[in-house]
């Protein structure tokens, strides 16, 4: 089985939260979702918040998948699940990105996104 690379849509007042890649080069400047590979042994829920906390420093809650699976250049596949935040109060913030942006339905569909993420975008219309 290829391996999992998980995403988390969250969502908060009608609003996707997008970020913006710092690194590599080819992709720097272009907006994904946060995530990241699912390690040996963990879930894929686990890594969903364990990459929230590392990326945006804030606990989530996780929920159902968003989308199918989509192919990865690599070989990996990238696997999308919502996500609300689970303390009110808390705000992320881009620890190892560019930039993070609340974004509306309008917004989504604009965005630079990575390719694997904008195969996601008519299922991500449907969250905001
Ligand atoms: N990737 C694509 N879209 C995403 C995420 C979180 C990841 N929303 C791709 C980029 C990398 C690979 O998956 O090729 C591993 O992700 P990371 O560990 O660089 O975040
Ligand atoms: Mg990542």
């Amino acid at each position: 089985m290829a391996t999992v690379v998980v995403g988390a849509a969250v969502v908060r007042d009608g609003c996707l939260l997008v970020q913006q890649r710092a690194f590599p080069v080819e992709v720097a400047g272009r907006w994904e979702l946060p995530g990241g590979r699912v390690e040996p042994g963990e879930s894929d829920v686990d890594a969903v918040r364990r990459e929230c906390v590392e990326e945006l420093g804030v606990d989530v809650v996780v929920g159902g998948r968003v989308g199918a699976d989509v192919p990865l250049p690599n070989g990996m596949v990238l696997r999308v699940y919502s996500a609300t935040l689970r303390e009110t109060g808390a705000e992320p913030r881009a620890v190892e990105h560019r930039a993070l942006r609340w974004v509306s339905a309008a917004e989504v569909s604009e965005l630079d996104w990575l390719p694997a993420d904008r195969a996601l975008v008519p299922a991500l219309l449907a969250l905001v």
